[in-house]
């Protein structure tokens, strides 16, 4: 291939790639980089562009028309690329040190050009190495609070606040989160995906008219609720991590929703990857790893509480929004939905089209089984209690009772 047609959008290769890059003047020499396709999402290609001589190198992100997991049957907005780019670019202006840096974009390609993160590594994974990172919740915490605040009516004030959200207009990805997290996992729906041995646990949950009640008002809130600029997908594989660094990835899920849906989504994976530890860890570190784990569950909500608090009475948009009584107010709103959308999010990936490899590499039949059947019901328990549970020590607490 000698040229890309300009503002013609077509997939890259790993050789058409090089020759778009060369024409936008982002490498000088094709034949003296390296570049290799290392997506293994659900939506697009990643490419690793190498410098062979400098050995400097660079992310190539490009959307895909289709979700990559189902095919072409699936058809997605290409926008969703500008979106993403769009919501990197809005973290960076709170939190620069916990997004990668965006050095050039194509909304006609829908390319991201970005930093290459091939020195950290995806936080689910790390986890599943039985890996600590001492500070994921000091920077997951801080990342919610300050995106969440700072997009917010209260931040912004209701007209610029509106201004942005036009640009967060996301109908495909929020359809994709409509159906697969709110809708398909309660009914016998074709996207579904679980276990024969699970038919029983799922059939009771499907006959569970009380929880379909509780999700479906969820499900209002995810619809309805335009409270502030959301990552929209923010599980522990849109995090990549170094013991010292956190940078929170792919935001191309964003869209204005409820605080909650991002905190839950973190949380809620946090909890899967508990309950699959009490199955894979070896028993010398297991009761080290469940510590950890519980430790990072209260703490990133505690970080995130104390600077939403103190945005929110510093920077608050009108007075009477820059009280102790209106913050708890807002965050008492906020933790609930937490916890109802972590119960959603627990949910889904055990019943739903998309797993984790969390639960389902759990090797042990009966193990991978038990953790299975304990996530529906950790989800059903967040969903019912999310006016009970009144801080994250209610959660730590019945996860304590799942401990091995
Ligand atoms: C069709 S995409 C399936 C899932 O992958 C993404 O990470 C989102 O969680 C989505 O629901
Ligand atoms: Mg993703």
């Amino acid at each position: 291939m000698t040229n890309v047609r300009e503002h013609v959008y077509e997939p890259f290769t790993e050789q058409s790639v090089l020759v778009y890059l060369e024409q936008k003047g982002l490498i000088t020499d094709k034949e003296q980089v390296t570049c290799k396709e290392v997506g293994d999402g659900n939506l697009n290609y990643v490419f690793i562009v190498k410098d062979l001589q400098t050995d400097k190198s660079l992310v190539v992100k490009q959307a895909l028309p289709y979700a990559k997991v189902v095919g072409e049957s699936w058809p997605l907005s290409l926008d969703r690329a500008r979106i993403e780019r769009q919501a990197l670019q809005e973290a960076a202006k709170y939190v620069p040190s916990l997004v990668p840096e965006v050095f050039d974009y194509d909304d006609d390609f829908a390319v991201t050009v970005m930093e290459d993160l091939s020195d950290h590594v995806i936080l689910r994974k790390g986890l599943l190495e039985g890996n600590l990172y001492p500070h994921i919740s000091a920077h997951v915490g801080i990342y919610l609070a300050e995106n969440l605040f700072n997009a917010s009516d209260e931040a912004l004030g209701p007209i610029e606040k509106k201004k942005l959200a036009r640009q967060f207009v996301n109908p495909d990805l929020c359809d994709i989160t409509e159906k697969l997290v709110f809708t398909d996992p309660y009914q016998n729906a074709e996207s579904n995906s679980y276990p024969e041995n699970l038919q029983e646990a799922v059939e009771s949950l499907w006959q569970d008219d009380r929880l379909i009640f509780e999700v479906a008002k969820l499900k209002k809130q995810f619809l309805t609720e335009g409270e502030t600029l959301l990552h929209g997908d923010l599980h522990t594989g849109s995090v990549f991590v170094t013991e010292e660094s956190t940078k929170v990835i792919d935001p191309e899920f964003a869209f204005y929703g409820p605080a909650g849906f991002d905190i839950g989504a973190f949380i809620a994976n946090l909890t899967l990857n508990y309950i699959a530890q009490q199955e894979r860890a070896d028993e010398s570190k297991r009761s080290e790893i469940n510590t950890y784990l519980l430790e990072t569950i209260e703490q990133t909500w505690a970080v995130f509480e104390k600077r939403y608090r103190e945005l929110l009475l510093e920077k608050g948009f009108e007075e009477r929004q820059r009280t102790g009584q209106y913050a708890d107010y807002v965050l008492e709103k906020i933790w609930q939905d937490t916890l109802g959308f972590a119960g959603c999010k627990t949910i889904r990936r055990i019943i739903g089209l998309a797993h984790v490899e969390d639960i389902d590499g759990i090797e042990d039949d009966a193990g991978r089984l038990q953790a299975q059947q304990r996530a529906i019901e950790t989800g059903r328990s967040l969903i019912f209690n999310r006016t009970v549970w009144r801080s994250p020590k209610s959660l730590t607490a019945y996860l304590k009772g799942l401990a091995k």
